[in-house]
This record gives structure tokens, C-alpha cells and sequence, in this order.
């Protein structure tokens, strides 16, 4: 690297400005080279489909679709935020092992703080003018059920018992001037919120934000506890409150800075539901197919001038650009560490699996019994339980990392009939693919887990056969030795 470009590097603290701000992070995507603007694509397929193609690259530019034909060239989408370079560096073991060493005070909750005003505020749009159509909403894949202006938004939401705002990304589809639906899979905390407005005979308030700062993003898409505000994690990660201002409609907080903000209540499913999806999913399938989901009635929009409208919608998990979320990895090692198990020496998620489906957890083992301490805590901890479909076990000289280490650990120390758990009726949501037509006309939206102990059985792993492989000291050894003699060993 020449000094020039490590100058140029984002330091911790421009990266924080970035994560706490939208139009930040636009200016330090275009001085990293990272922005790339596209003028002209269709909302209809087109920049759906540029968006799957840029996800070819572990490191997707960041798109910014502008000059959408149809629309106010006002208004534009913005692709591919989080997974910018430079914001989440490198995708290895020891990122995580640095994001969970991570200084504790940002782990310290901040709540937010309430302002008068703020860009959201420059158009406050109510009652008959209201019209989300006028904004981009993408069709993004062939076969979506309609146009999505919510894929990477935050849905805000206050439990009517406590003051408990909660903040959660589920998808939102256009249907008319005045409505979308929003589609909360069962047990997600705005689910379990909403229904306990629809008990009271209340409809649930609820304002959307479909453009942030990253950082809202990312904890809106993480399992925060009940009763836990993601508004306070976000503080906490950026080391200061976020600023917020109260609905008017509502009192919902609402983000001082997002782009365009939906104002307005959803009420119970028997009054109003809609036709929703079928939307390409994170799993690369049509899994929920179209089904009546409630909507929201909009009372009040607000917008920035120039609103920027985020635009992430899932392509296949087996595209480079669906890159591990290391924190979610640290997140699952945590709760396995909380739950009280020892040796964890590594965790990590097999690509194809996406962040859910193929959790891979490295012990050392101490104990008799201690694989399936791991195994069974990984499969049910909250950061794991949802739509896994498999944890497998491995020793501590297998590089996690690599897909080929873990075959290898699977096809040689793994005996399927003596090494495997089956777990039935565990947690998994309608997008799940594997969820039978049977089971979900029940209402039972579960499917098993397999644990896979591909570890040396502990009462017999000091015989088992040694591994074929030299030593790392004696290949470093001989490598020193012959090096610029042997062409192979400087490739
Ligand atoms: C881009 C994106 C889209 C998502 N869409 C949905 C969705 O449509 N429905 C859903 O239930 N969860 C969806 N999720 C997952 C939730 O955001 C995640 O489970 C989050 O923890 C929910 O918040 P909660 O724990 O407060 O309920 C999505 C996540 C991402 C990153
Ligand atoms: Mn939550």
C-alpha cells in the first residue's frame, strides 16, 4: 500500500460520522471511489436488476440511481450503503474477534433526543395530499407482487404498555396513493406489539423511515431484546444520542435527518388487509408467496427536498455481495459465551446459508458432553434460533472460514448416526422455504434443526488417527529455506 492511499483511509472517527449520518456516508463513498451514479434506470426491473448484478462483487459499489424516468429527478435510491468497503473493512474471523473486543462504552445504551425540527421537516404532506406514488419505489425482481419503496427502512412502533419504542426492518409495498402493507413475520417484536393494539380494538401507530443514517439500519435488522429500544443501541454505537422529533400525528420518534417518513395506523387484519408479495427473498426465493398482510393508512408524509430513498432489496445468498454480517456473528457468539459455554474459539456463518440458515461454531474441547453444550445452545439462543437450519460443530484446528475445512471436518471425524441431533418445531418465519404447504395452512411455522458434531468424539479423540499434514513451524521452516529457489513457493 503507498502512503498516498493509506492517507486516504477513513479513520474510526469519519466512519462513525458516516454510520450516524446518510449524507455523510455519501461524501466518504465518493472520496473512497465507492459511489457510482446511474442515471435513467426504471423503477420496473431495471435497477432491481443492476442492483443483483453490482452483487457479484464481495465490496458492491454503492449505486445511486438518479434521474428515474417517471419521477421528480428530486428523488432518488440509494443501493448497497452497508456493505461499502469502507465502512465494514475486512470479512475475517479476527473482524469479529475485534467487533466483540469492541470498547464497552458503545455497548451502552443512549436514548435518543427530542428536537423541534430537523430536514425531514422541509415538506410535511397531510390528509388528501398525501400520495406515495410520487416517490421511486422499485419493482425489484421479475416476479415481486408490486413496488417496494421499504426493503431497507425502519418501522417505529411503541408497546402500549411501557414506553418501549421499538424499531424493526420489514418490507413495505406500495398499493395506493394513501397505503402500503408491511409485512412482520410472526413473534417480531412489531408483530407482538401491533396485536396488542388490535386486542384493545385500537389501531397500531406506526411511522416508517425509508431513508436513514447506516446505523439505524443495522439495528433495525438486529434481534435486540424485548423491551430494549434499538433507538438506545444506535446512540450507544455512535456515542451519541440520535436525534429524534415527535410525529404529529402520532408522537412516534422519528428520525430528525431520514429522507421520507410514513405517518399513520395500521389497523386489525379483519378490518383492512391487502394482497402482499410475492417479494423475492433473502433465502433466493418466492417463499411467502402473496398473501392478505395489514396496511398502513398514511395520514402525514415528511421528506427532505432531495429525499433519498434506500433501496436493498435480497438477491441470492450464495452472490458475493452477501457478505457476512459480522456483527450478527458476534452476536451469536456472545449469547453462546452468556449461556455459560466455554471454548469457544470461533464462529461463523457458510456462505449459501446467508446470516441464518448454516451456523459454524469452533470448540476446544474440555469435556465430555461439551459439543453438545455448544450445539444446543447455538440452536436455541436468541441470536440463533430463527430459521437455522443447521449448526455444526468442529475442533479448534479447523478454519471455520473456509467451506472445504468444515466438509472435511464433517467427512471424517462426523459419524451421522451417533454425531446428530434432529430438533422438530423450532422457530423459522413464512419466507422459509422448506416450510411445508401442510404446516403453513396449519399456522405451525416451524421446521427441524440437524446439530452436527463434526468434532472427535471426546472419549476417544486423544486416539484418534493423527492428521496427515506438516507442521506449521516445519512448512515455515523448509519454506524459509527454499525460497527463490522454488517458484511455487513465492506464488
Ligand atoms: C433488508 C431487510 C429486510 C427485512 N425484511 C423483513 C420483513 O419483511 N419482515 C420481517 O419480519 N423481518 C424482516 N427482516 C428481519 C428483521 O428486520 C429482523 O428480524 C429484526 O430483528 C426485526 O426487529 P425486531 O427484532 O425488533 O422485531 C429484514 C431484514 C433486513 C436486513
Ligand atoms: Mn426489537
Amino acid at each position: 500500500m503507498t502512503e498516498a492511499t493509506k492517507d486516504a483511509e477513513p479513520d474510526a472517527a469519519r466512519i462513525n460520522e458516516a454510520m450516524a449520518d446518510l449524507r455523510v456516508f455519501l461524501e466518504e463513498a465518493e472520496a473512497e471511489g465507492e459511489l457510482s451514479e446511474v442515471a435513467g434506470a426504471q423503477v420496473d426491473e431495471e435497477i432491481g436488476a443492476l442492483f443483483e448484478l453490482s452483487n457479484e462483487h464481495l465490496y458492491p459499489p454503492v449505486l445511486l440511481f438518479k434521474d428515474i424516468p417517471g419521477f421528480d429527478p428530486a428523488f432518488r435510491i440509494l443501493s448497497n450503503v452497508r456493505t461499502a468497503r469502507f465502512l465494514v473493512g475486512d470479512l475475517t474471523l479476527d473482524a469479529v474477534k475485534a467487533y466483540r473486543r469492541r470498547p464497552k462504552e458503545r455497548s451502552q445504551p443512549i436514548p435518543p433526543e427530542f428536537v423541534n425540527t430537523g430536514p425531514v421537516m422541509d415538506n410535511v404532506i397531510e390528509g388528501g395530499d398525501v400520495n406515495v406514488l410520487k416517490f421511486p419505489a422499485a419493482k425489484w425482481h421479475g416476479a415481486d407482487g408490486g413496488n417496494y419503496i421499504g426493503t431497507e427502512c425502519m418501522v417505529i412502533m411503541r408497546d402500549p404498555d411501557s414506553d418501549w419504542v421499538n424499531i424493526g426492518t420489514y418490507r413495505v409495498m406500495v398499493q395506493d396513493e394513501k397505503t402500503v402493507s408491511i409485512f412482520i413475520e410472526p413473534g417480531k417484536h412489531g408483530d407482538v406489539i401491533r396485536r396488542k393494539y388490535w386486542d384493545r380494538g385500537e389501531p397500531c401507530p406506526i411511522c416508517v423511515s425509508v431513508g436513514q443514517a447506516p446505523i439505524l439500519g443495522v439495528v433495525a435488522a438486529s434481534a435486540a431484546r424485548p423491551g430494549q429500544s434499538e433507538y438506545d443501541i444506535a446512540g450507544g454505537r455512535i456515542g451519541r444520542p440520535v436525534r429524534v422529533i415527535a410525529g404529529k400525528e402520532t408522537g412516534l420518534p422519528i428520525p430528525a435527518d431520514a429522507e421520507l417518513v410514513l405517518e399513520g395506523y395500521m389497523p386489525p387484519p379483519e378490518e383492512d388487509s391487502r394482497s402482499e408479495g410475492p417479494f423475492g427473498e433473502w433465502p433466493g426465493y418466492y417463499a411467502s408467496a402473496d398473501r392478505p398482510e395489514p396496511v398502513l393508512r398514511i395520514k402525514t408524509v415528511y421528506h427532505r427536498d432531495d429525499a433519498i430513498i434506500l433501496g436493498q432489496p435480497p438477491v441470492k445468498p450464495n452472490y458475493p455481495g452477501r457478505q457476512i454480517k459480522i456483527p450478527r456473528v458476534a452476536a451469536l457468539w456472545d449469547a453462546i459465551e452468556a449461556a455459560g459455554v466455554p471454548g469457544i474459539v470461533g464462529v461463523w456463518k457458510l456462505a449459501g446459508g446467508g446470516s441464518r440458515f448454516i451456523d459454524v461454531i469452533a470448540i476446544n474441547q474440555l469435556h465430555a458432553g461439551h459439543a453438545k453444550m455448544a450445539g444446543l445452545v447455538a440452536a436455541g439462543c436468541g441470536p440463533g434460533a430463527y430459521m437455522t437450519r443447521m449448526v455444526i460443530i468442529v475442533d479448534d484446528d479447523i478454519d471455520i472460514t473456509d467451506p472445504s475445512e468444515v466438509m472435511w471436518a464433517m467427512a471424517t471425524r462426523w459419524d451421522p448416526k451417533t454425531q446428530t441431533d434432529i430438533i422438530d418445531g423450532c422457530y423459522t418465519g413464512h419466507i422459509d422455504p422448506a416450510l411445508s404447504p401442510e404446516k403453513r395452512a396449519a399456522g405451525d411455522i416451524t421446521t427441524s434443526r440437524m446439530i452436527v458434531y463434526a468434532v472427535r468424539p471426546y472419549h476417544w479423540k486423544d486416539d484418534f488417527p493423527k492428521v496427515n499434514m506438516v507442521s506449521r513451524e516445519y512448512a515455515d521452516e523448509v519454506r524459509r529455506k527454499w525460497q527463490g529457489k522454488l517458484r511455487f513457493l513465492d506464488q
